[in-house]
């Protein structure tokens, strides 16, 4: 029975039946600074949570409010930061694992946070990562470093047994700005990548191709690099990129995912040293509330 003074409860929804958050701050080899930026937007999910539960009047947020918890890693020791990849991949594999009835939101550090995620991702058939970032990550140029960093971890992912070499990953992404990588490197990785040139060009056309993509789908990841926006909206990044993509410009590429096949959103580049007035915080925290709804109520709007 309820307690007095408790607000009733929601029906029940058809989203999904709970809501993991993990706090996965790692940013060494890359993108230091990023780790305390995924600590800071746990700091802000579990206030607003708490400040839900508080809430009186139904709210939408109740859908996610009482399913809702968080996990915490830290890297501050050197066993922790030696274990970090299979630390990262018993996190992931429990939430990539059978239907994606469960949602999870990974809080990464620098972008190569999100490769254990990738690499349980990719064993399971049917998954499909849209990535937005600046950068395609595969760099291999004179300057860069070939052991796996922040700007090259597409190339060291693990492939699943039976994964032939010659096959891009079931990656379709959106978003980077690169000048310099031949479309045939970029295609023995990526399934298919659209930058933002070709999207603010031929957006429709672009929405659609993803759309389509999708569509086949069992089960999306959704890996934002928080670079893929234009610095104008997100200056809190540690390699930003001209001719980025706008805060709406995003809502329309989410608009293309089948809520009910999202399991989960990784979330990385946040460096809160560099932000303006919280303008990127407010960004991406905002965001993600949106994004929480969505998933839980199956739309992204109400009528
Ligand atoms: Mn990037």
């Amino acid at each position: 029975m309820a307690s007095p003074g408790r607000k009733p409860e929601n029906p029940a929804s058809a989203g999904p039946r709970r809501t993991s958050v993990v706090v996965f701050p790692f940013d060494i080899f890359g993108g230091s600074g990023a780790g305390a930026g995924a600590e800071l937007i746990a700091d802000e999910l579990r206030e607003i949570v708490a400040d839900n539960r508080r809430e009186e009047v139904p709210t939408r947020a109740d859908v996610y409010t009482r399913k809702f918890r968080i996990k915490e890693y830290s890297f501050d020791s050197l066993a922790a930061l030696n274990a970090w990849r299979t630390t990262g991949r018993q996190a992931a594999r429990p939430m990539l694992d059978g239907a994606p009835q469960d949602f999870f939101l990974w809080l990464g550090g620098s972008h190569i946070s999100s490769l254990p995620v990738y690499e349980e991702a990719i064993r399971q058939p049917g998954t499909i990562i849209l990535q937005l970032d600046a950068h395609l990550d595969i760099h291999h140029f004179a300057s860069c470093n070939p052991l796996p960093t922040h700007g090259n971890f597409i190339r060291h992912i693990e492939r699943p047994d039976g994964h032939s070499e010659n096959e891009p990953f079931p990656i379709v992404h959106l978003g980077h700005r690169d000048l310099l990588l031949p479309q045939e490197e970029i295609g023995r990785f990526y399934r298919r990548a659209h930058s933002a040139i070709e999207f603010a060009q031929r957006r429709e056309g672009v929405l659609a191709e993803i759309e389509g993509s999708l569509a086949g789908a069992d089960r999306i990841l959704l890996d934002i690099d928080c670079d893929v926006f234009d610095p104008a909206f997100f200056p809190a990044t540690g390699r930003p990129v001209p001719a980025g993509l706008s805060p709406l410009d995003v809502l329309r590429v989410l608009g293309c995912i089948p809520l009910e096949k999202l399991a989960g959103v990784v979330l990385s580049e946040f460096d809160p040293g560099r932000d303006q007035t919280d303008r990127s915080l407010g960004l991406i925290v905002w965001l993600l509330e949106a994004t929480l709804l969505a998933r839980h109520e199956l739309r992204w709007h109400t009528h």
